[in-house]
């Protein structure tokens, strides 16, 4: 039977597979349209509620968006990192793909490109959902956070380091909390932050992309692995794609997603690629929480996960509906 197209994402999304699969075979759209209408779909489902907007709070309660998007025919990737009060994370990294000689834009000036080149904003992202998850972790003493272990354990401050510069200007959340040889702490089951999803079209062309609110609680301006090709994805057609979710602040000091597709061009099997790009970062992490997807070019997936169950979706010519893989650790 034919192995494409193929549409794979991060968890059971499956609406966004659907919207993917539905460009890709019924509308016969390219793998780089594909991903953007896949990964749209799970922003304005606000999957899981940490993928577009009312999604993860960081510490002052804001919701950003990170996302990528990469084209696996040419190497172009396009990017956006902490983009404040624009809720198409996909489409802003799409048009500084296609419209810019650059790759990544971030913060407010990400947004204002992107309400320069017609997506809607600025509005905010913030939801019900995120401002009371947000206000409750406030009266549970800002805890889990990602500072280090320099505050008094049991308070949100307004403690700070003595040798802090100017301490008018530390916040409230600067409390103790992470261990920092411990990873992990806001990833969790319930905690599906990120939709990374890979494309393969009618012409064998693969593309692949990424759309997250990133880290819940995370210090303001943190980016994670989500807009960095080769960490949250990547693709090349001649070799396969990748996909990631997790720790990301771990993750991208490692690419796993180029590593995956690394691998499978010098034989590996997807799964044996998937395997050892997590072992990678296990070895020097046991605690680390993530997981990725690998595909090749001849639609062969698979998983790998650590500290987590993890599922992923497929849709294939094969198959009725979309179907979930679930990969135990
Ligand atoms: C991040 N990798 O920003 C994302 C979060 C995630 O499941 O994937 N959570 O670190």
């Amino acid at each position: 039977s034919a192995k494409y197209p193929l549409v794979v994402s991060t968890w059971p999304f499956k609406e966004a597979v659907r919207a993917a699969w539905r460009a890709v075979h019924n509308n016969n759209a390219s793998a780089v349209d594909a991903v953007v209408e896949g990964c749209s779909a799970c922003e304005e489902l606000r999957c899981d509620g940490t993928v577009g907007a009312g999604g993860s709070p960081d510490e002052n309660g804001e919701t950003t968006i990170d996302a990528m998007i990469m084209n696996g025919v040419t190497m172009e990737v396009g990017a956006v990192a902490a983009m404040r009060y624009v809720r198409d994370g996909i489409r802003a990294a799409q048009l500084v793909m296609l419209y810019t000689q650059h790759t990544m834009l971030v913060g407010e000036k990400a947004s204002t490109f992107a309400i320069s080149m017609g997506l809607p904003g600025p509005t905010n992202l913030s939801s019900a959902e995120s401002l009371e998850k947000w206000t409750k972790w406030k009266e549970d003493k800002c805890q889990p956070n990602f500072r280090k272990n320099v505050f008094p354990a049991d308070s949100c401050g307004p403690y700070y380091p003595e040798d802090a510069v100017d301490s008018s200007k530390m916040t409230c959340s600067m409390v103790n909390m992470v261990d920092p040889n411990e990873s992990g702490s806001f990833v969790d089951r319930h905690n599906h932050d990120t939709i990374a999803m890979a494309v393969i079209d009618n012409k064998g062309h693969i593309a692949a992309g990424t759309s997250t609110n990133g880290a819940t609680f995370k210090i303001p301006g943190r980016v994670g692995d989500g807009p960095i090709a080769g960490s949250s994805a990547y693709a090349d057609t001649e070799v396969g794609a990748c996909g990631a979710t997790g720790d990301g602040d771990i993750m991208m000091r490692f690419l796993p997603c180029y590593q995956v597709v690394e691998s499978m061009r010098l034989g590996m099997q997807p799964k044996l690629a998937a395997e050892d790009a997590i072992s990678r970062i296990t070895r020097k992490f046991p605690n680390f929480i993530g997981a990725v997807f690998a595909i090749n070019k001849d639609g062969v997936h698979a998983g790998a996960c650590h500290g987590w169950t993890f599922q992923y979706s497929v849709r294939s010519p094969g198959m009725d509906d979309v179907e979930v893989f679930t990969v135990l650790p």
